[in-house]
């Protein structure tokens, strides 16, 4: 099959590439490089050294003898060289990873936020419009996230994207429906994510597209069976205090003897999946593609839960690192309990890597060998989500320096 990667230099997007060229669909990558951007203006890198795309690219021919096409552009703002791309290119499918998506990014300032819904919106609209335009039958698979549901669920399990719902109509009698999860984003990002499912809602219902939106969970880990082939095809390793994600950031602390960095009481419930699980449901989305006429499919990406604070504790076990309770810069619930669903991948055959030790182990030793590439001032989180939060990391700090 052809297949569009956009974003397909990122973190999910680069091993998601580089799976679907092994299992044997034509591969085209585009990418403005934005997030290597972002490295140079927050002066962070990746704790593992990425090669540039082209060495990338060369590097996997070499292995394989396979091709992957590149073009950078910008898909939020190059309409019209995105659509020459889908005419001479014609993607069956378009994986759409093209997004910024960091919540402490997105809300550093009015820039990042005004940059964040800029970004992501239209390109995701450029998407949808280019493939209209081209009368192509392209089937979108786009990466979204378990936050736009917020994390609690009054004590249902959250079904897969749809809620049935009940309502008195005006003769009393009761009508059924199904829509959307009510949505509710906890950062500037997040909302974004909401409102691209609003444009999969309306493209699809007006112009047919074939849209599977994965509501994907925090992803963990780094190298897939493809990357670990050569250093030259390594991947991305956030660690910084914006792109860094917590179970990631709690590896690498605890590799360089940093106290583990627990926002508030560590209460918080979130969604995990592995990044070799994160590249076999992108091969699952593209190859079982939906009906026409088939209304949006939403499948929740995730393979289980856990607290934060258990998740420092295993770190902590396996290691001995210190845990630090920090005064949370994020507006979120300090406790919440998360149920999700995740049946429809798991039809398709996914069968879940979980958190074992084993695997923790692989990621520790990624995190030691390149230990020495660590910058300890970019590991705090200094994007605080509103005032109120701002004034209570200050106060913790003055309490701290007198205590
Ligand atoms: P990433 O930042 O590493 O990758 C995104 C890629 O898209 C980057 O290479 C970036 O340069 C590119 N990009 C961004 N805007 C672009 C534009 N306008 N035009 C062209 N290229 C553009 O992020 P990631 O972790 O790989 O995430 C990919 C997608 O998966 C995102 O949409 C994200 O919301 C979603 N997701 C990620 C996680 C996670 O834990 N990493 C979890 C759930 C969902
Ligand atoms: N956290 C800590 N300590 C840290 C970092 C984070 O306690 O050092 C806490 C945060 O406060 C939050 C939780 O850990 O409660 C998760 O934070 P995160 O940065 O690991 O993940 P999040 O901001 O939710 O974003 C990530 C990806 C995003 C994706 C999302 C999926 O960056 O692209 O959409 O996970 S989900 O969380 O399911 O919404």
């Amino acid at each position: 099959m052809r297949v569009l990667v956009l974003g397909g230099d990122g973190f999910c997007g680069w091993p998601s590439a580089l799976h679907l060229s092994e299992r044997g669909h034509d591969v085209f990558i585009v990418d403005n490089f934005a997030r290597r951007n972002a490295d140079v203006e927050l002066e962070a890198e990746s704790l593992t050294p990425i090669a540039a795309l082209g060495t990338r690219l060369d590097a996997w021919r070499e292995l394989t003898g396979r091709e992957v096409g590149f073009e950078r552009l910008d898909v939020a703002h190059d309409y019209r060289e995105l659509l020459d791309l889908l005419r001479s290119f014609e993607p069956e499918a378009i994986v759409h990873f093209a997004e910024q998506r960091a919540a402490p990014y997105s809300m550093k300032s009015s820039w990042h936020k005004r940059y964040t819904v800029d970004n992501n919106m239209n390109a995701t609209h450029n998407v949808l419009a280019a493939i209209v335009d081209s009368e192509l039958d392209t089937h979108v698979v786009h990466l979204g996230t378990m936050g736009v549901y917020g994390y609690g669920a009054a004590g249902i399990k959250i079904p897969e994207g749809y809620l049935r719902v009940k309502i008195e109509a005006e003769d009393g009698t009761d009508v059924e429906q199904e829509i959307l999860y009510p949505a509710n984003p906890g950062s500037v990002y997040h909302m974004t994510k909401t409102q691209d499912q609003l444009l999969f809602a309306f493209y699809n219902k007006n112009d047919g597209i074939r849209v599977t939106d994965l509501h994907q969970g925090i992803v963990w880990g780094t190298d897939t069976q493809e990357t670990g082939r050569d250093e030259r095809l390594i991947n991305r390793f956030d660690y910084d205090g914006d792109y860094g994600t917590v179970l990631n950031r709690f590896v690498m602390q605890a590799a360089i003897g940093y106290p583990l960095t627990v926002h508030g009481t560590g209460g918080q419930t979130r969604a995990f999946i592995n990044i070799q699980d994160t590249v076999r449901c992108i091969a699952l989305a593209v190859e079982n593609a939906p009906a026409a006429r088939e209304r949006v499919r939403i499948f929740n990406q995730m393979t289980e839960t856990h607290r934060v604070v258990d998740l420092a504790k295993l770190v902590s076990r396996l290691t001995g690192a210190k845990i630090d309770y920090l005064e949370n810069p994020r507006n979120e619930a300090s406790s919440n309990d998360l149920f999700a669903e995740n049946n429809q991948l798991l039809e398709l055959g996914l069968d879940p890597i979980t958190l074992e030790e084993g695997l923790l182990e692989e990621l520790s030793e990624i995190a030691h060998k390149y230990a020495h590439r660590c910058d300890r001032d970019k590991i705090p989180c200094r994007s605080v989500w509103n005032r109120e939060r701002a004034s209570a990391g200050k106060r913790l700090k003055l309490a701290r320096e007198i205590a």
